[in-house]
This record gives structure tokens, C-alpha cells and sequence, in this order.
């Protein structure tokens, strides 16, 4: 049966409708939560109709389905992407301006999923929203995490972190499947015995987890394809003692519940730091064993026990190494419970999974204790033992006698788990997430295993749904674009193209100039109404949102910011284009360095405020608590995107894609997908600057960050300030260890690993570059900007998800409407 959209007129009637039998109220007298709800619930009744029929279609259709496993989802905020999705946002739009209703404030009542720390998460939210519009039957599952990503508030400078209790006024897109629920098994020993002539494992005194599905509708755009975002939730077996409950020992008697419910009680902060925390472990296994177990179950349903047909209709994409247990899970639901023999259960298994990388810095790839694996999960220890015996044995073949290479690829080695090395070895794809870093994946991180079988590594790069990124967060450009090029690229991202004759039309670009104005605008007040801060629209919005972490190097663009005020300060004649500098960036709480990075970013900030002439020329604005939300204002309001990464460490980057999409100039280095933006837009389009990822490489052994502090006397100038009393005349040392790690290095590392002195002088040579590019708006800037935008329809995630499925999924596009 075909599904209608609703109009303007019965949308208002619902939502009148809804307010009544919900709440008892009506538009008049509802507050902002009421409105959002009836308004949500509105939604949410078209998008499950949608979801009605995509799912009987699959079933019919019997669809291969793709499992995209990944601790982390970041999807942001649901109502106002399901609204464009389902391509009647102008009824809405309408419909709540009829009834008076202020559609931002009801917007912002919308508790935003916190399920995520940065790329990787968000990452794996578009790509759900790509497979949904392309029809590609999927379901993302990750850990409903109690508590998301820490709020983050600045105190005197500081970063302060709060609790994001994101369920606590409910979440409405939510449906709890208690009927799907599996039960998760840990500790115990494993028990031996031959049955039949075959060995049996069966796990015994475990303590049993019960993993409970609630699933979020992701809607494709324009295409009536509902997947849906799984979360597992961990639930106590037995929620209270019954035994300690009536000795009258009350606390005692939910004891066992507290201790199971931590596990999908927090979302780690940890963003590209492994710790080997026994409680993350945990996480890990429940993700991957909750998902294997429903998605052979799922298969069973359909297809009954034949299990040789697994790989042609179920594949798992693991999402880094996070949830990569779910290979050694596999085999042991196949082999324990399906009766299947080790080389059988081997080959599906290495059919039906593939793995991500998603980033090369040693100290975030994942090694675990051997011990503590072989007391938590003791039978996918045994299974992880035998897979490790047999790889050795093969690698043995390959390099008779080479130890130390076998070592460093084996699963097992130093009394550890190596989950890149159980991936590796087991799937039937790697791939990077974009070009140069496939090549490094290639060259250096995986060189040997690539050596063996260079036809598994292959380069994905990244891309962001244009939807949420351009048609949802910036409105004003897409009407124009509407209006000038049409709406095919809504469904064809790469039809931006068509605009490039326009970026030389003088009156078009006069309106492109309008909207991203109007979205300077937008930014400024909801900076002014969130945390008090005035900013001038008619300055640069120079902007650097992302994780706080030393390679991205956020300490470079400030230091460099200091700078410019000495020369501003020193030189009553000294000018320049005024410019406020934007930084959003969480740290991750135990990362000290990272935090005292973003205590010297608001020091400087007022230092600059303090000073007469400098105040006017530049601004130093730190947007508190960066997340989904607040990154769909700002991407609309930058002119300038700093990707500052040390050429190789940055895997990709997917912001760098979303400030360009929305026409904003990058000021970057060769690295991660910098390098495909630079040679869509061309070398006219993006300022290039620093070292090549090979030069950084090649200068280790060599670089000694005090040179450059004894060549430039600039730069001289601006460390010195770190320890001089310049910055907190109170407390001459807060940026002591900063100055240290630049000049000196820590624990016996070198100094300044990450080249920030290194890339300086290039980076303020071409800032100054930049900004004079800039004053020069009309004839120039404008036009790069909008070759941007033009240029950025091929990091849209709909071709990457295309690439996935051409090389490594084959899913079939269902057949709808
Ligand atoms: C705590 C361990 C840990 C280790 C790594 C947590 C999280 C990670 C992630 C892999 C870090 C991450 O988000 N990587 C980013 O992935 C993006 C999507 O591919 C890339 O665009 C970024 O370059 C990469 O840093």
C-alpha cells in the first residue's frame, strides 16, 4: 500500500490533536516539552508507517542484510532530519508558523544522543543515513549508553565536565524490543567433553547479562527505506535477591543489578586512547555477542539451518577494532551451538566480516590483557587461542623462521590481545578512509599482512550526508542552490557541480555572500544566547571544531594567534583583516595536556580582549560543549576551516567535508582527505601548508623543535610568554609543561612530536596569505568559496556507501513503492 505525506493542514491537526489526548492541553496553553512531543510524535507516526512496509519488503525481498557494528553511533538530533527525509519540512515548517509556535525553541527541546566521541561515531550515523536512502537494507548496532558523551561547561577557563543524562525526560524515537532479547555470558570456566565422536565446549557458573534491543528509525530521504539504529541495553537476569530481600538486606538485594546495568551505564570519553579498562572490555564483548546473536537468529528465521548461505545474506562491518570480538562470537555460536566444525564455521566466518580502520597513532589501537580476556570471556579466549595457533602456523610458511615479524602479527603475543591483528587476519576487506591514509594502512601499519594479500586493502574515503550537513543545517544555501541548479542534487550529490559556472555570476554570488551572512548571524545569537558571548558577523569566522587531541594541533593555530597579537601590540601600524577565531573541542578528562591546551586558548583569548587595538582586530571565542547540534549552526557560518592535522595522523577528517560543503575555505595539510579536497578544488581553492606526510616521516630522526626557536624570533617570543608570567601573572607555571613538551619533550620523547614549531612559520605565512585573499571578497574569496560547495558533491556519503556495497557489501537496493 503506498504511504501519503502529510499537509500542512493535517499536520497542525495532528499536533492540535496529540496536545489534547496526550497532554490534556492546546497550543495556547503547552509547554516547549509538550509541543516537542506532539510535534515529535507526528513525525514519528509517518516515519513508522515507512517503516512498516521497508520491513515486510525485506522479508519478501529476502534482502542480504548488512550489520554495521560500531560502539559509537553520534546521530544528533531525529525530528528535523526525519522532516527533510520525508520531504514535506515545508508543510512543518508552515504548519508551525500557523500555529505560533517558535520552531527553533521547540527544535532545541530535543535531547540530542550523545552515543558518540567524534569522527568515528558521526561517521557511522551517516552512513546509516546514506544506506537508508539508497535503499540498502541495514541495521547499526551500538550500546545504549545511559550516559553519553560528558557535557562539557568552561569554568574560569577550564573545562568542566557534567553528566549528560540524555533518557531523562525519555526519548520518543525509541522502541524497546524486549521480545528480541539475548542473553549475554561472561566469567565462568569452560568444560570439555566429547559427545559422538566430536569435542564439546560448554561454558559453566557464568554470570548471564541480558542484552535488551531498543531500535531508532533511520529514514532514507524521499525513499520509504526505514533501517533501524539498534541499541543494546544491559539488564539485569534477576533484578533483585530475593533471599537478601527478605533477611531485610535491601541495598544488598539489587547488589547484582547495579553491577550488571554499569555495563551500558557510560559512554567512554576516550577518543583515540586505548586504556584497557576491564569494564570497556565488557562493552565490547556485550556489543558483539548481543549482534552476532540476534543476526544468526534473524538468518535462522528466515532461511532455516543453512549455514554455508550465511555469508550471501549477512555481513558485519566492524566499525574499527571495538566491536571486532564479534568475529571469535561468530565462530562460537557456529561451532557450540550451530554443531558445526572448526573449518567450516572458519570459512563463513571470514566471509561475512570486514574492518575499518580508522586511525594509525599506535597508542589508540587496542590491545587487550590475555589474562583479563581469559576470565571474562573464557571460551572466545579458547577461540581466540586456536585461531592464533593456526595463523602462527601459516605465517610460519610465509616467513620460515622470522619470530619477531610473526610476533608482530599474531593475535596472541606478549600476554596480549591484538584486536587489529584479529581483524586483519580474519576479514576479507581492510580498507582506510581515504587515499593516503589506505596507503599508510598499506605501507607501514599492516605492511606485512598487505605483503601477503594486497588485494583486501583498499582505501574508502569518508563523506557526510549532504542532508543533515547542507539541506537540514543550512536552509538559506539550499534554497539557492534549489532555485539556481535545481533539486537533483538532492538525490545526485555530485549535480553540485553545476555550479560552477556560477561561482564567476556576479549576482549569484552576491547571494551566495547573503546566506552565509544570515548564517554568521544565526551563529551569533545562539553563541549570545547560550553562553552570553557577542561576536561580530563582519569579522572572518575562522573555525576549529573538533576533538582536542596534540596532532590535530590545536596549539599551533593558538600560538600563532598569540603571535599576531605581539605583532598588533608592537606595531601601532600593523593591520589585519578582522578575524575571530572559533574553537570547539572537547578533551577527554584524563587527558591533561589537552586540557590545559584549551585553558591557554580562553587565557589568550583574554588577554587579546584586554588590549585596545588588538580587541578590534581579533577575537578569540571558545563555543562551549561541541556536539551535533551545535556543529549544524556552525558549519553554516565559517569562512575559514582549519585542519591543522601533522600530515599522516589524521586518518580522514569529516569535517573538513562539512565546512567545505557549506562553502567555507580550508587552510590545511597534506593529510587524510585534505589531500582529495586540494585536488578537487584545485591548488587556487584551499591553502596548503607544512610538511608532506612523507617529509614528517623522513624528519624524526632529525627535527630538533629548538632550532626553530632559535631561527624565529616570533616564535621565540610567543613560547617564552608560556612561562613568563605574560599569560596568568598569578600563576607563572599553568603552561610550564605546555613550553616543556615544545622545547624539551616528556619521559624520555621527543620534543614537539606533532612539528607544531615546525609547520609554524609556514602556517603564519600562509594565514597572512589568506587574509588578505579574504579582504579581497568580492573578486576572490567568494569564489573559491563557492567552488567549494560546488566541488564537494563527491564527499557525500551516499558515493562512499556505494563504494562499500561495490566492493565489499553487494547488498541489492530494495524494491519500494
Ligand atoms: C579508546 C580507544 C579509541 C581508539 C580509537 C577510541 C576511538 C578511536 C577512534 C578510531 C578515533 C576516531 O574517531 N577516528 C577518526 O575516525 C574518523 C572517521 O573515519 C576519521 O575521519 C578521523 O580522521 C579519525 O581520527
Amino acid at each position: 500500500m503506498p504511504v501519503s505525506r502529510m499537509t500542512k493542514d493535517e499536520i497542525k491537526d495532528a499536533i492540535v490533536s496529540k496536545l489534547q489526548r496526550q497532554f490534556g492541553c492546546d497550543v495556547s496553553d503547552a509547554t516547549d516539552d509538550q509541543l516537542y512531543q506532539a510535534l515529535a510524535m507526528t513525525v514519528r507516526d509517518e516515519v513508522m508507517e515507512r517503516r512498516a512496509l521497508s520491513r515486510g519488503e525485506r522479508k519478501r525481498q529476502q534482502a542480504k542484510k548488512l550489520y554495521y557494528l560500531s560502539a559509537e553511533f553520534l546521530v544528533g538530533r531525529a525530528m528535523h532530519n526525519n522532516m527533510v527525509s520525508l520531504v514535506n519540512e515545508k508543510e512543518y515548517m508552515q504548519a508551525l508558523d500557523e500555529l505560533g509556535i517558535d520552531k527553533t525553541r521547540i527544535f532545541e527541546r530535543e535531547p540530542e544522543p550523545g552515543l558518540g566521541n567524534g569522527g568515528l561515531g558521526r561517521l557511522a550515523a551517516c552512513f546509516l543515513d546514506s544506506l537508508s536512502a539508497l535503499k540498502l537494507p541495514a541495521m547499526g548496532c551500538t550500546i545504549r549508553y545511559e550516559l553519553g558523551l560528558f557535557r562539557q561547561h568552561i569554568s574560569d577557563g577550564f573545562q568542566v565536565e557534567l553528566p549528560d543524562n540524555w533518557l531523562e525526560r525519555g526519548n520518543i524515537w525509541e522502541i524497546c524490543r524486549l521480545d528480541q532479547a539475548v542473553e549475554v555470558r561472561f566469567n565462568g570456566y569452560v568444560r570439555e567433553y566429547s559427545e559422538d565422536g566430536r569435542m564439546k565446549y560448554q561454558l559453566c557458573d557464568y554470570n548471564a547479562v541480558q542484552a535488551v534491543p531498543y531500535d531508532m528509525p533511520v529514514l532514507g530521504y524521499d525513499s520509504n527505506m526505514v533501517n533501524m539504529l539498534r541499541t543494546w541495553s544491559a539488564r539485569a537476569i534477576n533484578p533483585l535477591n530475593m533471599q537478601e530481600f527478605n533477611r531485610g538486606q535491601y541495598v544488598e538485594a539489587s547488589e547484582d543489578k547495579e553491577l550488571v546495568e554499569t555495563i551500558s551505564k557510560v559512554l567512554y570519553p576516550e577518543d583515540n586512547h586505548e586504556k584497557g579498562k576491564e569494564l570497556r572490555l565488557k562493552q565490547q564483548y556485550f556489543l558483539s555477542s548481543a549482534s552476532v546473536q540476534f543476526a544468526v537468529r534473524d538468518f535462522e528465521k528466515t532461511y532455516g539451518p543453512r549455514w554455508d548461505m550465511l555469508p550471501d545474506k549477512v555481513m558485519f562491518q566492524v566499525n574499527d577494532t571495538h566491536p571486532g570480538l564479534a568475529i571469535p562470537e561468530l565462530m562460537r555460536v557456529l561451532i557450540d551451538e550451530k554443531g558445526l566444525g572448526w573449518d567450516e564455521a572458519e570459512a563463513i566466518t571470514r566471509r561475512c566480516f570486514a574492518y575499518t580502520n580508522h586511525t594509525v597513532m599506535q597508542e589508540a589501537l587496542e590491545r587487550w590483557p590475555e589474562r583479563m580476556v581469559s576470565m571474562l570471556i573464557p571460551r572466545i579466549y579458547m577461540i581466540l587461542q586456536e585461531m592464533n595457533r593456526r595463523l602462527c602456523a601459516d605465517l610460519w610458511n610465509h616467513f620460515p623462521g622470522d619470530w619477531n615479524r610473526i610476533a608482530q602479527m599474531a593475535i596472541l603475543a606478549y600476554n596480549q590481545v591484538h584486536m587489529a591483528n584479529l581483524c586483519v587476519s580474519t576479514c576479507c576487506m581492510v580498507n582506510g578512509v581515504s587515499q593516503i591514509h589506505a596507503e599508510i594502512l598499506r605501507k607501514q601499519t599492516f605492511r606485512d599482512y598487505c605483503q601477503l594479500n594486497p588485494s583486501r586493502f583498499i582505501g574508502i574515503t569518508n563523506g557526510i550526508t549532504h542532508r543533515r550537513w547542507l539541506m537540514q543545517g543550512n536552509p538559506g544555501l539550499t534554497a539557492l542552490l534549489d532555485e539556481t541548479i535545481g533539486e537533483g542534487w538532492h538525490k545526485e550529490p555530485m549535480q553540485l557541480e553545476k555550479l560552477m559556472p556560477f561561482a564567476d555570476d556576479a549576482a549569484f554570488v552576491e547571494r551566495f555572500d547573503k546566506v552565509k551572512r544570515a548564517n554568521k548571524e544565526r551563529l551569533c545569537a545562539r553563541m549570545e544566547r547560550m553562553q552570553g558571548v557577542k561576536m561580530d558577523p563582519d569579522t572572518i569566522f575562522d573555525v576549529q571544531a573538533k576533538r582536542l587531541h596534540e596532532y590535530k594541533r590545536q596549539l599551533m593555530n593558538i600560538l600563532s594567534v598569540l603571535v599576531l597579537y605581539n605583532r598588533i601590540v608592537d606595531d601601532p601600524n600593523y593591520t589585519v583583516h578582522p578575524r575571530t577565531f572559533i574553537f570547539g573541542a572537547k578533551a577527554s578528562p584524563g587527558y591533561y595536556r589537552a586540557k590545559l591546551i584549551i585553558k591557554l586558548i580562553n587565557t589568550v583569548s583574554k588577554l587579546v580582549a584586554a588590549h585596545p587595538r588588538a580587541s578590534q582586530m581579533i577575537r578569540i571565542v571558545f563555543l562551549e560543549n561541541y556536539c551535533v547540534s551545535a556543529a549544524e549552526v556552525l558549519m553554516p557560518a565559517a569562512d575559514v576551516s582549519e585542519q591543522l592535522s601533522t600530515a599522516g595522523k589524521e586518518a580522514s577528517g569529516t569535517g573538513n567535508m562539512k565546512f567545505m560543503m557549506n562553502g567555507a575555505v580550508t587552510i590545511g595539510t597534506m593529510d587524510g582527505a585534505n589531500v582529495e579536497i586540494y585536488n578537487e578544488v584545485g591548488p587556487d581553492n584551499i591553502y596548503i601548508f607544512g610538511l608532506s606526510a612523507d617529509e614528517v616521516e623522513a624528519s624524526y630522526s632529525t627535527y630538533h623543535s629548538s632550532r626553530i626557536y632559535e631561527t624565529y624570533p616570533e616564535i621565540r617570543r610567543a613560547l617564552n610568554q608560556l612561562i613568563d608570567g605574560t599569560l596568568e601573572p598569578g600563576n607563572p607555571h599553568m603552561f610550564q609543561e605546555l613550553y616543556h613538551a615544545l622545547l624539551f619533550g616528556d619521559n624520555g620523547g621527543m620534543a614537539d612530536p606533532y612539528f607544531v614549531l615546525k609547520d609554524m612559520p609556514s602556517y603564519l605565512k600562509t594565514q597572512g596569505i589568506l587574509g588578505e585573499d579574504y579582504s579581497k571578497r568580492h573578486g576572490l574569496w567568494l569564489r573559491k568559496a563557492v567552488i567549494n560547495t560546488a566541488k564537494s558533491g563527491i564527499f557525500s556519503s551516499d558515493r562512499t556507501i556505494t563504494e562499500y556495497n561495490d566492493k565489499i557489501w553487494h547488498l541489492k537496493p530494495l524494491v519500494l513503492d
